[in-house]
């Protein structure tokens, strides 16, 4: 399926996504170009024979195959690359074994760990990789009976044979808008998930969003599922009363959770979307839901990192959409203190009105977006704008009262003042942890 040997690559960035496909088509007999924008690119991770160009890039029509990073805009190779495919792509074209997909705006690296490890307590050797950090290629060579892969819309644009035997979209809403520019092409790139797909593969879908749900009906030919905690499904995954109800084929099967703890929240919809994705991977899904013993929470999302004074501190620093973070201000019980803000990913903030907001005590808006989010919810709630995290945590420790939470939940991507979400989320964490009422 890959023939590489001989063939001239490009690989555009040089992140973790494209060293891992530098490696992979130089291992393969390919002549590796591998280029990045960046001056100061470290080639540390590169093999010897692949050739390393810092600076501009070269003209993609001379080479048979254009490898860019998720992070490349198609703008900068499309138009004069003879054939493009991603990391993701090429992952799939090694991986002997069946892949599951997931994407989504919100929920997809807690619902590919959960996945994970539903699988492997159902028996089955089980990996994830993809846009939750480890490249896809990480996966190739494992010993494997299932692929798990978080993509990204990013990566969904680089996708040729792509097709997954189990494909998750699990919500869409704006995020991203910079990149995309328009929400329609952004949902777009997430339903080339399921273009591949043929009767026997499996297409899942957050069945609260008819709009989505018609989607993907029409995006390709898997079969179709759907979970939902708000109401019945046709086929899928479903609450009754307090137990999940799974029909993937014609009987129904009904999982009484025990003295399993099912989370609350959005997360029960990523639990029903894992035990979706198990199944039709063939585990056995009262195995795969006894997994729920030992999840834990991923860092960054709705996380308790320090409880001073009766005042609890929470980072949710991965809620980078207003989608995101309307959905942490909805699971709070009790008074917030708000701290959002950060770079808008071309989104804007109207959607945030319509968000719960009769608990916020204060908005405490930072980074480029700050005003921004001020002038939008400024009429709403009590707004300041300090700036930065440092100013906002201070702040909060003055305004927070026992019974308090203070909620990290930005809304926003993490660049203007941070490397990373996590760096984002690590710092409020330290800051946390340091405060003091
Ligand atoms: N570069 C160029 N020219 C460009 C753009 C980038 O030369 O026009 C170079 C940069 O100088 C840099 C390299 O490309 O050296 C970075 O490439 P990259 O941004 O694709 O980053 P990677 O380290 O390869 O990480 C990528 C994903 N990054 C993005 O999608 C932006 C990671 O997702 C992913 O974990 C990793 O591959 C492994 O699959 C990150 C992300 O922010 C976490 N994803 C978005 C999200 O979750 O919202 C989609």
């Amino acid at each position: 399926m890959l023939e590489l040997a001989g063939r001239k690559v490009l690989v555009i960035g040089l992140g973790v996504s494209g060293k891992s496909a530098a490696a992979f088509c130089a291992a393969r007999g390919a002549q590796v170009l591998a280029c990045d924008e960046r001056a100061d690119v470290c080639a540390e991770g590169l093999p010897p024979e692949v050739e390393l160009r810092r600076g501009a890039l070269p003209d993609p029509a001379a080479f048979d195959l254009v490898v860019p990073s998720p992070g490349v805009p198609p703008a900068r190779y499309a138009a004069r690359a003879r054939r493009v495919w991603g990391d993701v792509e090429l992952a799939f074209r090694a991986l002997p074994v069946p892949v599951a997909a997931v994407t989504g705006t919100n929920g997809k690296s807690t619902t590919v760990r959960l996945a994970e490890s539903m699988l492997r307590a159902a028996g089955l050797r089980a990996r994830a990789a993809g846009n939750l950090g480890e490249p896809a290629l990480s996966l190739v060579g494992e010993p494997l009976d299932v692929a798990l892969l978080e993509v990204s819309s990013f990566q969904l644009e680089t996708v040729e044979a792509f097709r997954p035997r189990v494909g998750a979209l699990l919500n869409c809403r704006a995020d991203h808008l910079d990149r995309h520019g328009s929400f329609a092409a952004y949902r777009a790139a997430k339903l080339r998930l399921f273009a591949r797909q043929q009767p026997e593969d499996f297409a899942i879908v957050g069945g609260d969003d008819p709009q989505l749900l018609a989607e993907v009906r029409r995006a390709g030919r898997g079969r179709l599922l759907q979970f939902r905690t708000g109401g019945p499904v046709r086929r899928g995954a479903s609450l009754d009363g307090g137990a999940l109800l799974l029909q993937l084929a014609d009987a129904p099967l009904r999982l009484a959770p025990g003295d399993l703890p099912l989370p609350p929240g959005p997360l029960l919809g990523n639990v029903l979307a894992a035990l979706l994705i198990a199944a039709a991977l063939g585990a056995e899904p009262g195995k795969a839901l006894s997994a729920l013993a030992d999840a834990r929470p991923l860092p960054h999302r709705l996380e308790e990192v320090a409880l001073r004074d009766g005042v609890r501190w929470v980072d949710d620093s991965k809620a980078t959409n207003p989608a995101a973070a309307a959905a942490a201000l909805a699971a709070q019980h009790g008074p917030v203190i708000w701290i959002a803000g950060g770079r808008d990913k071309g989104v804007g903030f109207g959607e945030l009105r319509a968000a719960p907001l009769s608990g916020v005590r204060a908005l405490l808006a930072i980074g480029e977006a700050g005003a921004e989010l001020a002038r939008t919810l400024g009429d709403r709630i009590a707004t300041e704008t300090p700036g930065c995290l440092e100013a906002a945590v201070s702040r909060a420790r003055a305004l927070a009262r026992p019974g308090d939470v203070v909620l990290l939940s930005p809304a926003c991507a993490s660049f203007d003042q941070f490397a990373s979400f996590e760096e984002r989320g690590a710092r409020f964490r330290r800051l946390a942890q340091e405060a003091r009422s």
